[in-house]
């Protein structure tokens, strides 16, 4: 006889799912026990974090990842990760242990009541199956729909005494079966869109995170050549979808309304791909497009397309839209010449921490030149970006719905992802804490991410939010008193110092030769994030 269990695990097996990221509690035991050997269990101390890794590995391998969560209090603990994985379409297969079917009506400790409604609307779809003959069915659905455009998190509860149930006639197919995605823009859509591009006088490209996940960086920068046009990456950026050191790049647009009219006022034509339009986050109302300028939007995500204010949207897959147009717009013969360079970095003052612009710039200068970046910095992202090259794609993960505690375990789903590439992880000291025990599962399972923790004292973007919100006397927006290497030490990772840009140089070349990983925490400047 085939238990559910059986083909569950043959099922997530036929999916290359065989890396399982979870918190355990009893409803999840029945599942894991002899948990076959082909299959690994990567531990997360708390659902947020477990969330965050499995977040990360599923963005650096492009392939659903799967998550095992308890019940409702881990499903829970989990949910603000869920934001990010949401609006980065980061295709997430949950599963939730659920109690005995029989006794989920009485709400026995344990029980995850009405078990579907839980995670959404962070979901894209939650199940609890009706009868155990239809579990695997219900898990086989959940993969496919994680994976399909726009790609995203999904969440199944399953009563534990299922597992051990045997399984009914559709189980024969379900291992076998595959879902493809289809839906390219037809031959009339590519016309239009190339005879805009062909007439437009100063058009100029914004890409988004879903061209970095579809690989499309190459075909970016082919159209961009052809056109001669400017690149921006959309505003909120949570990956780097074309490379940083090409003349035509131009940085990252401003979340506002009013900050990116004023920018790309001149331009008749604004081609957005693998974005939404746009992801404001600064309240500066305004024009949503400068007078006399068009948009034109390509994005894999329907709801994402709807909800903008403004734009010709078309919904396609976009790494063969993205290759499809590169290939058809007529080449203009116009060199760009690159955005200058950014300021020195201000010298350290005697007494002072060092400014993060330093440690960006000497990270720059000795990380590997396909280094991969996680960054949850809030206050100093215009200074990464102005300043970290960034050739390759995959090189940078950001959260995507601005909520933290993603950067520490993200790094660790990274490195853990991809052991060829070092992965280089800029954290807050206020981030660090919603995902600090990411350092226990790198420590335990040897995963050599580098955590450079800038430690300002401060929730530095609250305190530049505030001052733009007339809120300056707002409580609760310092955090001293937090030593990251004696935490760090706690977790068994290694940890120091460093105060001058010798001491990071020592210490940051050491972790880059280290096999395992490494903190280091950075006193840093405060600088604004406007
Ligand atoms: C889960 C979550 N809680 C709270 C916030 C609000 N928040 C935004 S930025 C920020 C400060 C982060 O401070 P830090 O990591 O030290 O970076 P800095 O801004 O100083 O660069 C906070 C608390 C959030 N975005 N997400």
């Amino acid at each position: 006889m085939t238990t559910v269990r059986d083909a569950t695990y043959e099922l997530l097996r036929r999916h290359g799912l065989t890396t399982i990221f979870g918190n355990p509690g009893s409803n999840e035991l029945p599942f894991l026990a002899a948990m076959p050997e082909d299959f690994r269990y990567i531990l997360g101390l708390h659902e947020g974090v477990v969330a965050g890794l499995a977040d990360g590995f599923a963005q650096a391998t492009r392939q659903p990842a799967l998550v095992n969560l308890h019940a409702a209090s881990g499903s829970g603990n989990a949910m603000g990760a869920l934001t990010n994985a949401w609006y980065s379409h980061t295709p997430l297969v949950i599963t939730a242990g659920q109690q005995v079917r029989d006794t989920i009506g009485q709400e026995v400790m344990l029980s995850n009541v009405e078990a579907a409604s839980l995670p959404r609307p962070l979901v894209k779809w939650s199940a609890e199956p009706a009868s155990p003959g239809d579990v695997v069915r219900t898990i086989g659905q959940a993969i496919h729909t994680a994976a399909l455009d726009p790609a995203g998190p999904v969440y199944v509860s399953i009563p534990y005494d299922d597992w051990t149930q045997e399984t009914g006639a559709a189980e024969a197919h379900l291992a076998d079966r595959t879902v493809e995605q289809a839906g390219e823009l037809s031959e009339g859509q590519l016309a239009d869109l190339v005879a805009a591009l062909n007439s437009s006088r100063r058009p100029v490209l914004v890409l988004g995170p879903d061209v970095d996940s579809a690989r499309g960086n190459a075909d970016a920068v082919e159209l961009a050549e052809r056109l001669g046009a400017p690149v921006w990456v959309a505003p909120s950026a949570s990956r780097c979808p074309f490379p940083t050191t090409h003349n035509a790049f131009r940085g990252v647009l401003p979340a506002s309304v009013a900050g990116i009219t004023r920018l790309l006022e001149g331009h008749d034509l604004i081609l957005v791909v693998g974005a939404p339009v746009f992801r404001y986050h600064q309240y500066e109302p305004g024009n949503y497009l400068p007078d006399g300028t068009s948009l034109l939007h390509i994005s894999c995500d329907p709801g994402e397309a709807a909800r903008a204010p403004m734009g010709r949207a078309f919904v396609a897959s976009i790494g063969p839209a993205l290759r499809r147009l590169a290939a058809a717009v007529a080449p203009r013969g116009i060199q760009l010449a690159p955005r200058a360079k950014p300021a020195a970095a201000p010298a350290a003052r005697a007494g002072e921490p060092l400014a993060p612009e330093a440690v960006f710039d000497l990270v720059n200068e000795l990380a590997p030149e396909d280094a991969v970046y996680v960054n949850e910095t809030t206050s100093t992202v215009n200074a990464f970006w102005d300043r970290m090259d960034m050739r390759h794609p995959g090189s940078y993960y950001f959260p995507a719905s601005g909520g933290l505690g993603f950067g520490m375990p993200a790094a660790v789903g990274v490195q853990l992802a991809d052991p060829t590439r070092r992965v280089v992880a800029f954290i807050g000291d206020g981030s660090a804490n919603y995902g600090i025990t990411a350092l226990w599962t790198a420590a335990q399972y040897g995963i050599p991410a580098v955590f450079v923790i800038l430690n300002n004292g401060t929730y530095g973007a609250l305190r530049g939010f505030a001052a733009k919100l007339n809120a300056l006397d707002a409580p609760g927006l310092d955090v001293p008193g937090i030593d990251f290497v004696s935490i760090a030490a706690g977790y068994g990772v290694d940890a120091g110092r460093a105060e001058t840009q010798d001491e990071l140089r020592a210490l940051f070349t050491k972790a880059l030769g280290s096999d395992s990983p490494t903190l280091i925490e950075v006193p840093i400047t405060t600088v604004s994030p406007f």
